[in-house]
C-alpha cells in the first residue's frame, strides 16, 4: 500500500537506519531482484556560460570573457561524442549553461549532427531549464521545442534543474530559474510526446526533510497523471566554490544520504528506479545505497564538470569492467542498460 507524506516523514525522521534501509531494499528486490542497472555513458557539458547564477552552482560563468568560460563548437562536441562511442557508450548525457547568444537552431543542429554520426547511441539531452531557455529564444512553447528536438534525435530528457520544487526554497537558492511548476510542466509535456525523463532533487543545503517529501510528492503526483519518469536521482549538494558555501559549508552525512535514498524508494512507488549518483556521493556510499533502495548506478561517465566544479572528489570515470566488478562485489547482478532502459547482456 502507498505511504502518505506524513508516514514518509515519520520514517525519515524516526526509523532506525538499518530497518529503514532493509524496508527499502525489500521494495527494490520485489521490483528488480538482485539486479543493478548501469550505463556506459559520457557527459558532454557543452558550455559553462550561463545567464543565471544559481547560488549552489560552481560551474557557471556569467561573462563570456571570463578566462574560465568555455563554449565548445560542434566539432569539439562531435569529437567528445566519438571518444565516448569508441569506449562503447550507449548514452550521451548532454547539458550545459544557458548561453545568451546561441539560437535554438544551434541546438537542433547539435542533436541532428550527433544523430547522423552516431545513429545508435541514446541522446539524453537538455534539462527542463534549457528547454524553457530555448523556448524564450525562439519565442515559442516548450512543447514545440521538445517536438522539434525529438525529430532531430532527442531520446530522453535528463532530470536536472529540479533542485527543490517547493517555491519558497527554490526562490532562495535559484530565484531566477524557471519555477517548480514550470519544471513539472516541461516534464509533463515531454511525457505526452513519449519522451521519457528523469527527476533529480538537490538536497543537503537549506531545505528541511518536509521540503524533500513535498518535492517527492509533486513528482509522484505527476507520474500518476502523466507517466514517463524512469529514475529519481537525489543529488548531494557539494559546497565548494559557490555562493551558498558561507551558509552551508559542509556536505551532508552518509546517514542523511542513505535515509533520503531509502525514503525515496518507499515513497515513490510509481518510479521504476532510484539512482545512486556515485560521482557526488562517492563510490563507498553508493555501494551502501545499493542495499538501501537504489537500483541504478549512473554510469561510467568519462567526463563531468558540474559536480567536479563544486568539489566532487570521486574519479572522473569508471571502466565498464570496474563498474561490473564493484556491483558483483556487493553480491548483486550488473545489468547494462541505455537511457531508455533497454538492457544488454
Ligand atoms: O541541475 C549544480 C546539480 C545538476 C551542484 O537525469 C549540483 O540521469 C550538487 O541533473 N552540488 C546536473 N549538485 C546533474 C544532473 C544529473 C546527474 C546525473 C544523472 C542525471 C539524469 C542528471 O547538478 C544540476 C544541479 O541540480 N548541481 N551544482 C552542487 N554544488
Ligand atoms: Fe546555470 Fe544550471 Fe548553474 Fe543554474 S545550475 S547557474 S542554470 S548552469
Amino acid at each position: 500500500m502507498r505511504i502518505s507524506s506524513s508516514e514518509a516523514l515519520d520514517l525519515f525522521l524516526n526509523a532506525p537506519l538499518q530497518e529503514l534501509c532493509q524496508m527499502a531494499n525489500n521494495v527494490k528486490e520485489k521490483l528488480h531482484g538482485k539486479q543493478v542497472f548501469w550505463v556506459n555513458n559520457r557527459q558532454i557539458n557543452y558550455t559553462n556560460v550561463c545567464v543565471l547564477h544559481c547560488r549552489f552552482c560552481a560551474f557557471s560563468k556569467i561573462k563570456k570573457d571570463n578566462p574560465e568560460a568555455y563554449d565548445w563548437d560542434l566539432k569539439t562536441i562531435q569529437q567528445k561524442a566519438q571518444e565516448a562511442i569508441d569506449c562503447g557508450a550507449r548514452e550521451l548525457h548532454i547539458v550545459g549553461g544557458l548561453h545568451p547568444d546561441h539560437p535554438f537552431e544551434y541546438y537542433v543542429e547539435m542533436l541532428a549532427s550527433l544523430r547522423k554520426l552516431f545513429p545508435k547511441v541514446n541522446l539524453k539531452a537538455f534539462t527542463a531549464v534549457e528547454i524553457c531557455h530555448f523556448a524564450k529564444k525562439a519565442n515559442t512553447t516548450p512543447e514545440q521545442i521538445l517536438s522539434v528536438l525529438k525529430q532531430a534525435g532527442l531520446d530522453a530528457l535528463p532530470g536536472g534543474g529540479a533542485e527543490i520544487l517547493v517555491q519558497s526554497i527554490r526562490d532562495k537558492i535559484c530565484g531566477k530559474k524557471e519555477t517548480g511548476k514550470e519544471w513539472l510542466s516541461v516534464h509533463n509535456a515531454a511525457h505526452k510526446l513519449n519522451i521519457p525523463t528523469n527527476a533529480t532533487m538537490l538536497f543537503g543545503h537549506i531545505e528541511s526533510p518536509e521540503h524533500r517529501i513535498a518535492h517527492m510528492e509533486m513528482l509522484r503526483d505527476l507520474q500518476d497523471k502523466s507517466p514517463g519518469f524512469f529514475a529519481f536521482i537525489p543529488l548531494v549538494y557539494l559546497p565548494q566554490r559557490n555562493d551558498l558555501n558561507r551558509i552551508v559549508p559542509e556536505r551532508t552525512s552518509e546517514e542523511d544520504i542513505l535515509r533520503t535514498i531509502a525514503v525515496a524508494r518507499l515513497f515513490l512507488d510509481n518510479f521504476p528506479h532510484i539512482k545512486a549518483y556515485w560521482i557526488q556521493m562517492g563510490i563507498d556510499t553508493a555501494m551502501k545505497a545499493l542495499h538501501a533502495g537504489a537500483s541504478d548506478l549512473d554510469g561510467t561517465i568519462i567526463e563531468e564538470k558540474i559536480s567536479h566544479a563544486a568539489g566532487a572528489n570521486a574519479p572522473i570515470g569508471l571502466t565498464p569492467q570496474r563498474m561490473k566488478e564493484i556491483i558483483l562485489n556487493e553480491g548483486l547482478t550488473p545489468i547494462e542498460r541505455d537511457a531508455k532502459y533497454e538492457t544488454y547482456s
